[in-house]
């Protein structure tokens, strides 16, 4: 483990995942390193902002990040800790309010995003194997924002971010260099919502199966 980023690392040893099964019902508590070292199921989000011409902002993950480093992805991901705040299930506030610490964290976005105006699309489950050390295993709450934000990034977390059309996207996909949730979020329902998201006043609460888990 010695080359591993010490920030990183520490972040391992401090947080603590909500472990799950495969309903999404919290089990009890696990150290990050451990859920991501001993393939245990954890509670994650993946956070899509969208700014007011429809685009798409993508982070570029440091080359520090200990799993998937150096590769193109949506705008933040992470997990909710196991704490009473986000533990919070109605409404999906507890992820909710995740995601607005790691917008903040990794891409300094202050007081921009409140808890509410974060739209629930949908819980996906799947695997990734990083290498025969690391990987994810996660039912992964999809989170939608559509608002232009003020970007400081944060270099340990991220090298680089951009915005992107969809063509753009495609391209960057057919290049191989994105993280494995983004390419099955992309090959499954992100261009659909992506439609939805241009009509004007959307609804995405319609018709939307709140207790599916989308399995990858
Ligand atoms: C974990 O993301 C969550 C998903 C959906 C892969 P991450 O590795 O960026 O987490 P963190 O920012 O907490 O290191
Ligand atoms: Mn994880």
């Amino acid at each position: 483990m010695e080359n591993l980023d010490k920030t990183q690392m520490e972040f391992m040893n401090d947080e603590y995942c909500i472990v799950v099964d495969l309903n999404d019902k919290p089990q009890r508590s696990e150290t990050k390193i451990k859920c991501h070292q001993e393939n245990i199921l954890h509670r994650a989000f993946s956070v899509f902002i969208f700014n007011t011409k429809n685009e798409l902002l993508l982070q570029k993950r440091s080359e520090n990040k200990i799993t998937f480093p150096n590769v193109w992805t949506n705008t933040c991901c992470s997990h909710p800790l196991y704490n009473q705040q986000e533990l919070q299930e109605k409404n999906q506030e507890g992820v909710k309010r995740a995601a607005i610490r790691k917008l903040e964290h990794e891409l300094g976005i202050h007081n921009e995003v409140k808890w509410e105006e974060i739209i629930f699309i949908t819980r996906i489950y799947y695997e990734a194997k990083f290498d025969d050390k690391w990987g994810e295993h996660e039912i992964d709450y999809i989170l939608l924002i559509h608002k232009d934000v003020n970007v400081q990034i944060n270099y340990n977390e991220v090298s680089e971010i951009k915005y992107v059309n969809e063509d753009e996207l495609k391209k960057i996909i057919e290049e191989g260099n994105v993280s494995p949730w983004f390419k099955l979020i992309s090959e499954k329902f992100l261009f659909d919502l992506w439609e939805k998201l241009k009509e004007k006043d959307y609804d995405f609460n319609k018709g939307n199966d709140f207790s599916k888990i989308i399995h990858l």
